[in-house]
């Protein structure tokens, strides 16, 4: 995977593999957002098949069969992927579509429409090192030889999705609507269950006691890691080197101590506050 590998399409990166630019062209005037559609959106690395297995099992009211039985990108496809595009456009409402684009991308027509959007985030730093160790398999990504050569393109942007400073005030700036709901990786983390009510709430979707228990322990990491239909173990090899490593890594909050030296810690912090200055939020990491 070098450099050409990539194309640009309005400042931000895209394997060449992955996506068409007329796709996103298509995508972003074109595709017909449903008042029914709920949008799993997240910056890569962030949490994205976790809260589809999370929403798959919400939408069957905590029964597993669903995310037993069908891949998640069939459940929940990615529109940012010619393939995924495909899938959400056949598949029946209502419909669970997953993206990584960021906001100036996104379907125009979401504005004018009642579809659910849930943002998930997650402390960057984890983010860059879940990248790091997923390049290593993924083959449409490319593959930074050292942590250090990663850190300077991830903060500069130059990344598949681009900056996660811009990503992440692009749909920010969205959080107010009643239709768009905010969460951390590091909630789902820390009250797993109380992040489920929380989603179900702005879903507005009952769940019983019993319900809720099935979507924790179905959502769990060690279950999602043994479920062949969440693992990413299905993907082809000509996308994943499945002999190098696992898609389903670690999934903890804090990795990033056990790779970042101080200095390289410390530049992320003082770029991260230029950046991230005048947002008035705090997140679990700050
Ligand atoms: S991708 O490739 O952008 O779609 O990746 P994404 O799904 O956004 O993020 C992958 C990381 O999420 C972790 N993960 C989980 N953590 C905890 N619990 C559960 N159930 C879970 N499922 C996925 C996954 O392990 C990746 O994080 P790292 O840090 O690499 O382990």
């Amino acid at each position: 995977m070098t450099s050409e590998d990539y194309f640009t399409y309005k400042g931000i990166l895209f394997p060449k593999q992955e996506i068409k630019e007329e796709a996103l062209r298509y995508v972003e005037n074109e595709f017909q957002v449903r008042d029914d559609d709920v949008f799993n959106i997240t910056y890569p690395k962030s949490g994205t098949n976790w809260m589809s297995e999370i929403l798959g099992l919400i939408r069957n009211d905590g029964d597993p069969s669903w995310v037993r039985n069908v891949p998640v990108f069939e459940r929940s496809p990615w529109i940012d992927t010619d393939q995924g595009l495909e899938t959400a456009l056949k598949n029946p409402p209502p419909r669970l579509i997953s993206c990584h684009f960021p906001f100036q991308l996104f379907p125009k027509s979401f504005l004018s429409s009642k579809a659910k959007v849930i943002y998930t985030l997650r402390n960057p730093k984890d983010v860059l090192v879940s990248h790091y160790h997923f390049s290593k398999i993924f083959k449409l990504w490319k593959n930074f030889g050292t942590l250090e050569e990663l850190l300077k393109e991830f903060l500069s942007g130059n990344v598949p999705s681009g900056s996660w400073f811009d990503h992440v005030k692009g749909w920010l700036q969205m959080k107010d609507r009643d239709n768009v709901f905010v969460m951390t990786y590091e909630e789902l983390q820390q009250d797993l269950r109380g992040s489920v009510k929380r989603i179900c709430h702005f879903l507005g979707k009952e769940l019983n006691d019993q319900q809720i228990d099935s979507v924790v322990e179905n959502a769990s990491f060690q279950k999602m890691k043994d479920n062949k239909m969440s693992n990413l173990t299905i993907v082809k090899e000509a996308y994943i080197d499945h002999k190098k490593g696992k898609f389903m890594r670690k999934g903890i909050s804090g990795d990033w101590k056990n790779h970042l030296t101080v200095a390289q810690s410390e530049l992320f912090d003082r770029v991260y506050q230029e950046n991230m200055r005048g947002v008035i939020m705090t997140f679990p990491w700050d």
